[in-house]
């Protein structure tokens, strides 16, 4: 029997079994051809599928007495227990009885630390009995998740040391933060780093102290933990942003812990199909080990709870090699950890031989670790007659009762005392060489990787220059074109340029978004199966720069991570669909502050989101694809970290965009439409328009040397479009009329100096605005969003916002604008109403308006189109000075 009809009459207990006897991969086993391969594993999954439907036993909990007894000799419901001796599905002991003790030791020593910071202030050694005086008053943090944190980082580094692996480590359930902070500091990384806390009792002290304290350091794997590009504050972006980190460097392996709770959540749930994403010639590897430790805050998790046949099946069909390691017998488990990650190691390596040999790149069936471990192991297993250890009381602080019950200080004394610290760390306070000999050195240290600290690796771009794709514009307000598409010509060269650090993310809407131009030089990375149209303009391939996923978390997630360890990239999406992300970006934009006050963290790369397909052009889609609501969560972000820009036409898009590409430690989000609209302003007008971010547009302004009798501003290119022609129909009616155009780019300009670094001082904004002169300001997103940002400025009263009300339908652009009272017709009207000496005068142009906004409105309803006058509508030829003396003088003949 050959090799390949080996592996297909296997089920996967065989294929376990076959490869952990052999030390034989089964990859390594089959054709190198990637679509082979993958319908090789295609059939291997169904098979080990159909197995489970034929032996379909009792589910967990159903048939409690009957306890059936599987192929290993264990029962189903032993089987899913985090107790007892290890189970693994690989066997070995590569530990010797040496390896086992130091392993023992240095768990405890981490253990005992991660413990220290929960509770203690003082008496850091335990040098003195325990008393209420050494502990925190308030004592904050989570011990349920830091033990198989501390247990799989700690195995890991022997990965590290034995194969000199380039690994970093992701704390998926970041709240377990003792646990990473605690290997930093026996590492020596944290000293380094923190100097205070130094590797002797005083520094101890501090570090304890300075847990979860005012002050000091936070209860997660936030920014100031060194080696941490994952805070896990907000549960459910491990997998991805541990996928991001590993595109494009080859040699990185991510080890990435992902909470049992976690993966309950939507963004986690969807990002195991990562693994159709990764090239394994050109991209790291991603090593998750579910932590299924039973329990979330107050409630068991799902994946603990489904008989493990099905826990593997599930993982099989997704893509997936699990390995599972279960118990709690300490000992044994060494053993069972430690084999088990070595054989992920080797397969992860033996898979990017495989295709780096054979130049053919392919979907390996990836391993994944499933640790079966009690949530607080090594705690105490019952406290006050509770079960602590291996439920979910141990999720936060194990014992609250310390400072209230004697009893409960002495349990608490006596099981610090457990981990030996006197022993460990001796009176100076410092694990032993032996000890410290278990961790790798330098930069190989995951806490000390230098991709961690991802601007370290961050090379600016290769940028073209954005003015060789200038839009001709000869004529303001008369030229059609469509801004995206000549945008994307601009990216398809960043991306030429930079072969491999930039990435383009897309939910399914690079194309639909008109950024399509890209695939001259990429393609879309896609590793799973191929058909036969896909070679009809499919633009899939096993390596490319563009990302698409339907997951905005997805998309959304990667590119974190990417920016996180060095890379550039951008996320397109529809504009109302950034909504889902909305908390993502919102952490991001969190986890950037912090940078800010963590000296040693370097800039990294913006977060570019580009919102395409705006609210305003939404005739096919309709009133759920309206929704410009994610500019006001990013504007309530910290004003350090946070830009957003409408660029009014195509050349001021290229000119936003290359500055945005070229900024660093920013979110920028970038609002402009797809389709071919009015152009504005040629190359050096925009590149003047955009440096300042907010001007007055004397083309159309008829105010020149004079007060204004009111000022025409616009924010967005729909908006702008539909002022100017606000501003054309205003001077039909009153040719004498002094109208000022101010249009804003820079939608931070607006707000106060005080409040955002790209704020106008109020001298500044009232010589644009005026204190006193009516503003009918038409705006991209939600009207309210310009009185927050303006309500301080002198003239704030006199600021008449249009903009998205949340009225949509199949509506025409026009119609879409007349529902929303964002129309010219309306903003002409709302103009003749607040402009005082217009009086009595204004009524006639104002029934006239009204009656052109009704017309339109029935030709949208009867012919599903704007009136030809709409559509077609330029500025006239003439600027609008010029245009209005001419008008005044066929008015008043000499
Ligand atoms: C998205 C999100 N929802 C809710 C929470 C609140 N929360 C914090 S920890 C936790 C349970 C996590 O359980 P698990 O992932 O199993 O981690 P463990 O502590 O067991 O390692 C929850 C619900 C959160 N942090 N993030
Ligand atoms: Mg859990």
């Amino acid at each position: 029997m050959n090799n390949q009809n080996h592996v297909l009459n296997c089920n996967r207990r065989q294929i376990y079994k076959a490869s952990s006897q052999t030390g034989d991969y089964p990859a390594q086993s089959l054709s190198p051809h990637c679509i082979r391969v993958a319908t090789i594993s295609t059939q291997a999954a169904r098979k080990a599928l159909s197995d489970l439907h034929q032996s379909s036993g009792p589910v967990f909990g159903e048939n409690e007495s009957e306890k059936q007894t599987m192929e290993n000799g264990i029962s189903e419901k032993d089987e899913l227990s985090a107790f007892g001796k290890a189970r693994s599905t690989i066997k070995g002991e590569p530990l010797s009885a040496d390896d086992i003790k130091k392993y023992n030791d240095f768990f405890k020593a981490s253990l005992y630390l991660a413990i220290g910071m929960i509770y203690l202030q003082k008496n850091p050694l335990l040098q003195e009995p325990l008393s209420l005086d050494h502990i925190k008053k308030r004592q904050l943090g989570h011990f349920g998740s830091v033990p198989a944190q501390i247990f799989t980082y700690m195995h890991f580094n022997r990965m590290i040391r034995k194969y000199d692996l380039d690994a970093i480590f992701i704390s998926g359930p970041g709240h377990g933060a003792p646990a990473v902070i605690s290997q930093a500091y026996l590492e020596g990384t944290y000293s380094e780093v923190y100097p205070e806390k130094s590797e002797d009792p005083a520094g101890m002290q501090k570090l304890f102290h300075k847990f979860s304290f005012p002050g000091g350091t936070a209860s997660h794997a936030s920014p100031e933990v060194p080696g941490s590009i994952h805070e896990g504050g907000e549960l459910g972006y491990s997998l991805s942003h541990a996928f991001g980190a590993v595109f494009d460097h080859p040699d990185l392996i991510a080890l990435t812990i992902v909470g049992d709770g976690e993966a309950e959540t939507g963004p986690l749930a969807t990002s195991w199909h990562s693994n159709k994403f990764l090239n394994p010639i050109t991209d790291g590897a991603v090593l998750p080990v579910l932590n299924a430790n039973q329990f979330k805050i107050a409630n068991p998790t799902i994946l603990s709870r489904i008989p493990q046949q099905e826990l593997e099946s599930l993982f099989i069909g997704l893509g997936w090699t699990p390995y599972f390691v279960s118990g709690d017998d300490i000992e044994s488990m060494h053993q069972a950890m430690a084999a088990t990650l070595e054989h992920c190691v080797k397969e992860i390596k033996g898979f990017q031989k495989q295709a780096r040999d054979s130049g053919k790149a392919f979907r390996p069936r990836w391993p994944v670790v499933i640790l079966r471990t009690p949530k607080g192991w090594t705690a105490p297993r019952k406290v006050d007659g509770h079960f602590l250890e291996g439920y979910w009381r141990a999720h936060q602080v194990p014992i609250t009762t310390a400072r209230e019950k004697p009893e409960d200080l002495k349990i608490l004394e006596d099981w610090m005392r457990s981990y030996e610290p006197e022993r460990l760390f001796g009176k100076e306070g410092k694990i032993s060489p032996e000890l410290r000999a278990l961790c790798p050195v330098g930069n190989r240290r995951m806490s000390a990787n230098p991709i961690a600290n991802g601007g370290l690796l961050r090379k600016p771009l290769k940028m073209p220059n954005f003015k060789d794709y200038a839009l001709p514009v000869e004529q303001g307000g008369a030229v059609h074109a469509g801004g995206m598409v000549n945008f994307a010509k601009f990216l398809r060269d960043i991306m030429k340029n930079n072969p491999t650090n930039f990435r383009l993310m897309g939910p399914d809407e690079t194309a639909s978004n008109k950024l399509d131009t890209v695939y001259e030089v990429t393609q879309k990375v896609w590793l799973g199966e191929y058909a036969e149209e896909d070679a009809d303009g499919g633009h899939l391939s096993l390596a490319g720069r563009v990302m698409e996923m339907l997951s905005e978390h997805q998309c959304e997630g990667w590119l974190e991570g990417y920016l996180l360890t060095g890379g550039h990239g951008m996320l397109s999406s529809y504009e109302a669909f950034l909504h889902i992300i909305d908390s993502m970006v919102n952490q991001h934009a969190k986890w950037l502050e912090k940078t800010r006050e963590t000296e040693w963290r370097v800039r990294i790369a913006s977060l570019n989101v580009l919102a395409a397909s705006p609210c305003w052009r939404q005739d096919h889609n309709g009133f759920s694809h309206a929704s410009p609501g994610f500019l006001e969560v990013v504007a309530n972000k910290s004003p350090e970290v946070v830009r957003i820009y409408l660029p009014p036409d195509g050349n001021c898009l290229l000119s936003v965009m290359d500055h945005c590409f070229r900024s660093t430690n920013y979110v920028n989000v970038i609002v402009a439409d797809k389709k071919e609209n009015l152009q504005y302003l040629n190359m050096d007008e925009a590149v003047i328009h955009c440096t300042k971010g907010i001007g007055i547009w004397p083309r159309y302004s008829t105010d020149k040397g004079e007060e204004p009798d009111v000022v025409m501003a616009s924010c967005g290119d729909i908006p702008t479009l539909e002022s100017l022609a606000a501003i054309d129909l205003l001077l039909n009616h009153f040719p004498d009329l002094k109208i000022r155009c101010v249009n804003v780019v820079d939608l931070f300009k607006l707000i106060s100096n005080d409040d955002h670094p790209h704020g106008l001082t109020d001298a500044e904004f009232d010589s644009l605005f005026t204190a006193d002169k009516p503003v009918i300001f038409n705006f991209h997103a939600y009207p309210w969003m310009i009185h927050k940002l303006t309500y301080k400025r002198n003239g704030s009263r006199n600021i008449h916002v249009k903009g998205y009300r949340e009225k949509g339908n199949i509506d025409t652009p026009l119609k879409l604008a007349i529902r929303n009272k964002a129309d010219r017709f309306s903003l002409a009207i709302s103009a003749i109403d607040h402009i005082p000496h217009l009086g009595n005068k204004g009524a006639s142009a104002r029934e006239y308006l009204k009656d052109q906004r009704i017309s339109a409105q029935n030709h949208a309803f009867e012919t599903g189109e704007d009136p030809h006058s709409v559509t077609e509508w330029a500025w006239p030829h003439k600027g609008s000075l010029e245009q209005a003396v001419g008008r005044l003088s066929l008015k008043n003949p000499a």
